[in-house]
C-alpha cells in the first residue's frame, strides 16, 4: 500500500517536471536604435530539440532582413555592438551556406512586408533553452538582433548584413 502510493507520487512528480520542461517559454522585447519598440519574438522550447520562434514585429522597414542571435544579453542603442559577434559554441564560421559553417546564432533571413510588419513562426535547431552550451541563456544570456540588410549566408563572420537595427536581450 505504501509503496503504490511511493510510486504514484514519483510518477505525478516525473509528470510535472516534464511538463514544466516541454514549456520553456521565453518573450524576447525587442527595440530599435532608438530606443522604441518594435515587438517581440517568443521563443519555445521544442520537445524534438531546438527552438521556436514566434515573430511579431513591426515597425522595420520593409523588405528582407537578417535575424541571428548574437553572444551577449546586452542591447545598447544605437549600434547594438554590446551583443558581441554571432552566438557560436562550437567554433564554427558564418552563414548557413558556409562549409565551414555556422554558427549556432545564424538563420535564415525573414521579410517585413510594406506594412513594416513580419508576422511568422520559424525554428533553430541548432539552440535551446537547457543548460548545455548551446543554451540561449548560457554564459548570462545572448540577444536577437536584426539587421538592415538580408544575410549573405557565406560571409564569415556576419553575412554582410550591415547595421544592426533592433535588439533584444534574451535572459531567464
Ligand atoms: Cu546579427
Ligand atoms: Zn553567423
Amino acid at each position: 500500500m505504501k509503496n503504490t502510493f511511493s510510486f504514484a507520487l514519483a510518477l505525478s512528480l516525473a509528470l510535472a517536471a516534464l511538463a514544466s520542461a516541454s514549456l520553456a517559454k521565453t518573450v524576447v522585447h525587442l527595440n530599435d536604435a532608438q530606443g522604441k519598440s518594435v515587438g517581440t519574438v517568443t521563443l519555445s522550447e521544442q520537445k524534438s530539440g531546438g527552438v521556436e520562434m514566434d515573430v511579431n514585429l513591426q515597425d522595420l522597414p520593409p523588405g528582407d532582413h537578417a535575424i541571428h542571435f548574437h553572444q551577449n544579453a546586452k542591447c545598447e542603442a544605437p549600434d547594438f555592438k554590446s551583443a558581441g559577434p554571432h552566438f557560436n559554441p562550437d567554433g564554427k564560421k558564418h552563414g548557413l551556406e558556409n562549409p565551414e559553417g555556422h554558427h549556432a546564432g545564424d538563420h535564415a533571413n525573414f521579410t517585413v512586408g510594406a506594412n513594416g510588419k513580419a508576422k511568422l513562426k520559424t525554428e533553430s535547431k541548432d539552440v535551446n533553452l537547457g543548460a548545455d552550451s548551446h543554451s540561449l541563456f548560457s554564459n548570462g544570456g545572448t540577444a536577437i538582433v536584426i539587421h538592415a540588410k538580408a544575410d549573405d549566408q557565406k560571409t564569415d563572420p556576419a553575412g554582410n548584413a550591415g547595421d544592426r537595427i533592433a535588439c533584444g536581450a534574451i535572459t531567464k
